[in-house]
This record gives structure tokens, sequence and C-alpha cells, in this order.
């Protein structure tokens, strides 16, 4: 009794706090959940989370650690290592990145010196900011150059990458991106990577899960290195992953370790390698199917409506809705629909005229729908609830009413209603 006392669990001992959670539980239950970088994780990841392997340090690698005790933390490192370089044939696998943007940092410190030229996709085209952007580390440290999207499809303009490789020679090229709705081409990247000689590197983060489980082409076969987070498609906890060749493992493995991080987050990994564990079963490439299908359906739900798409569909898990025929902004919309139980974020579109911080478009990604198990049948549904709200958001110039964001609550939860959120 004295030790329950001592130790009572979160509800008793923080009641505050945990009411907070509880809260953020019935918000992802109650929401339709619409940000293309998030999902649900199954409760065993969640679960994972939360052992006990958070009190444990492990500075180096399984077999090479600094600190003693490793006698599970080795072998359950050792298992995400294995469980990631089968899932995606990689020959190598560091799974210690906190998250994707110490991945990438990672990747440069490994591959590159400070002051060497790299090429990414610019932000405001639908790339990340730590490929090169310039208020990101990777654009302080290393002289980047950036390439778009055309005017006409924004589609990635392969003759621009290739002509801008020519000219600037950079050591490293990255392919891979935050905002755009389109496949990759792996393998044009990797011969105009091969042409200047500069390491090619996909960051995945966005597509891992697609790619894993085959509804997305894999890079591992074009690539030096590919990094990833592993919540987003790949239903994982929140971290990251590097995957490299062979030759690039010593030279990974010590940029992560002593280069950028102190002691991995063992219960972080745990539920990493229960991740990648998940995402190998035949079920998982279901799932990234239906990710997909649910993509294209909605883009066709949301055009019948009147909607402009970026690049005009999609590819993979993510739509971005170009908003200025409905005279309303990216982020007075994204306020709304957030009162009326609909998340999503405002994002910038190609050739944006408004400001990054209040663009003309929205996001919208189909992982975390998907993973409550709604399919194409439910994604005109899903477009009817999207255009009632962002209506109402035009019609209340970003306002939005009370009355009326209540009642589109209900109708959100009514119709989330049969589709369980995963490990809640
Ligand atoms: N913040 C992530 C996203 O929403 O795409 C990328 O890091």
């Amino acid at each position: 009794m004295n030790q329950v006392r001592r130790d009572p669990p979160l509800p008793e001992a923080d009641p505050e706090l945990w009411r907070l959670i509880e809260g953020e539980d019935a918000r992802q239950r109650e929401s339709l959940r619409l940000i293309a970088s998030e999902n649900y994780v199954s409760r065993a990841v969640l679960q994972a989370c939360s052992a006990s392997l958070t009190n444990k340090y492990a500075e180096g690698y399984p077999n090479r650690r600094y600190y003693e005790g490793m006698d599970f933390i080795d072998p359950i490192e050792t298992l995400a290592i294995d469980r990631a370089k089968a899932l995606f044939s990689a020959e190598h696998a560091n799974v210690q990145p906190y998250s994707g943007s110490p991945a990438n940092l990672a990747v440069l410190l490994a591959l590159c010196s400070p002051g060497d030229t790299t090429m990414g996709l610019a932000l405001p085209a639908g790339g990340h900011l730590t490929h090169g952007w310039k208020v990101s580390a990777t654009g302080i440290y290393y002289k980047s150059v950036q390439y778009g999207v055309r005017r006409d499809d924004h589609r990635i303009d392969m003759d621009e990458v290739r002509a801008l490789a020519r000219t600037h020679r950079p050591k490293l090229i990255w392919c891979g991106h935050s905002a755009y709705p389109r496949e990759l081409d792996f393998a044009a990247f990797a011969s105009i990577a091969a042409e200047v000689e500069a390491h090619l590197v996909a960051d995945i983060a966005h597509v891992a899960g697609l790619v894993a489980g085959g509804a997305h082409a894999s890079p591992i076969p074009h690539c030096a290195a590919v990094t990833t987070t592993t919540h987003k498609t790949l239903r994982g906890p929140r971290g990251g992953l590097i995957l490299s060749r062979a030759e690039h493992a010593a030279a990974i493995d010590k940029a992560v370790f002593p280069g950028l991080q102190g002691g991995p987050h063992n219960h972080t990994t745990a539920a990493k390698a229960v991740a990648f564990a998940e995402a190998a079963r035949p079920q998982f490439r279901t799932y990234a199917r239906a990710i997909v299908d649910n993509a294209r359906a909605l883009a066709e739900a949301l055009s019948a409506r009147g909607y402009v798409l970026v690049s005009g569909g999609t590819d993979n898990h993510l739509l971005l809705v170009d908003l200025t025929n409905r005279g309303i902004s990216g982020r007075q919309t994204s306020g709304v629909l957030n009162r009326c139980g609909i998340e999503l974020n405002a994002n910038s579109i190609p050739f944006d005229q408004r400001k990054p911080f209040d663009p003309s478009g929205i996001r919208i990604g189909t992982a975390a729908l998907t993973s409550r198990g709604l399919d194409t049948a439910q994604m005109s549904e899903v477009a009817a609830l999207l255009d009632d709200a962002i209506g109402h958001a035009a019609a209340t110039a970003g306002a939005g009413d009370g009355g009326f964001c209540q009642a589109m609550r209900a109708r959100v939860r009514e119709f989330l209603q049969p589709y369980p959120a995963p490990g809640l």
C-alpha cells in the first residue's frame, strides 16, 4: 500500500496533466484528422513508448556501449535495426535519430563538409526546411541550391534539376518533400546524381509507409542514403530512421553518435521495432494501398465540387487545395475547420502570392482516417463535410459561427462513430 501511495498512477499523481491527456485522447477520437504528417499508432506502439526503457542511457551502438546494463537494450536496438533493414531491403539502418530533422543533419554531417553545395526542393514548392532552406542549419552551414516545380503542372521539373546540378555540381542532392502530391522519379534523380557525382539522398518521411507497403516506388536501389520519420504513413512513434548503403554505414553511425546526439531514446527504439514488424505484415500492404486510393477518391470528390488541386490531383497520401477561387485564405479556413472538428493545416501552394503564415492553400492527408478504417466509399462524405465547413468559413470571412461549428462537430462525431481510433 505504501508503495502505491508513493508511486501512484498518473491520474492520481497529476490529475491536472491527466485531464489534459484525456482531453487530447477525446479530441483525437472525435476529430476528422487530416494533417498529412500525422496518424494513429497501434496500442502496441503506444505501450512500447511508455516502457521502462526510458530510464536507461545507451550511448554507442549494440555491443559497443559506454554504459553497463545493456542486457535488453542491445537486443531491442538490434531487433529494430534488423526489422528496418528487412522492411526496406536496406544494407544498413540507424534507428537512433530523434526525428527527421536530426536524421537529415546526420546525413549531411556524414556525407558532406560544411560549405559544400547541396540541392533540394524549395520549401514553397513543397520541400522541407532541412533540404537546405535558408533559415535551417542545412541552409546556413551548407551552400544550398533549390529547385522548384513547373508553373503549369506543379510537377518537379527534372530538366531544371539536371541543369542546376550541371551548373552547381552539388555534393549531395535531396529528393523528398513535405507537401508534394506526386510520386517521385527516383531513377531520374539517380541518373542526374550519377552524372555530377553527387550523393543522392531521399527523404521519404511522408511516404515511408507507402514505400514499405509497396504503394510507392522504393528509393533504396537508387540512393546513397534514405531518411525518414517513423510517425507519418509508417504509423510508428515520433522518431527518425536512416537507411544507407553499407559503404556509408560507419560515417552515418558516427554522425548520429557522437556527431549529433547523445543517448538514444530506447523506448522510442522499441516502439519503432514494433511499428516495423506491423508494417511488414500483409495487412499493411492493404493499408498503404487504401491510403492512396482514399486520397485519389477524395481528390476526385473535391474536384467535382469545384476545388482546385495543386498538380490536378494526387499519387500519394496528400492533396494540396488552392483556395484562391473560394475567396478565403488557408489560415482562416484551417481555423474554422478546427472548430468544426476537422483538423488540417494551412499550406503554401507553389507560386503563392500570400505569406507562409497565412497562405492560399490547405494540405489534406488520408493516412489517419485510413487507419480508422474509412475507405473510398466514405470519401464523398469527407468531401461534403469539408465543403460545408469551407463554405461556412468563406461566408463568415473566417469568423465561423459558434452554432454552426458545434453542429458540424456533432456531425463529424456521428460520421466517425463506426470507425474506432486505433490505440485510444
Ligand atoms: N512537420 C512535418 C509536416 O507536417 O510535413 C514535416 O516535418
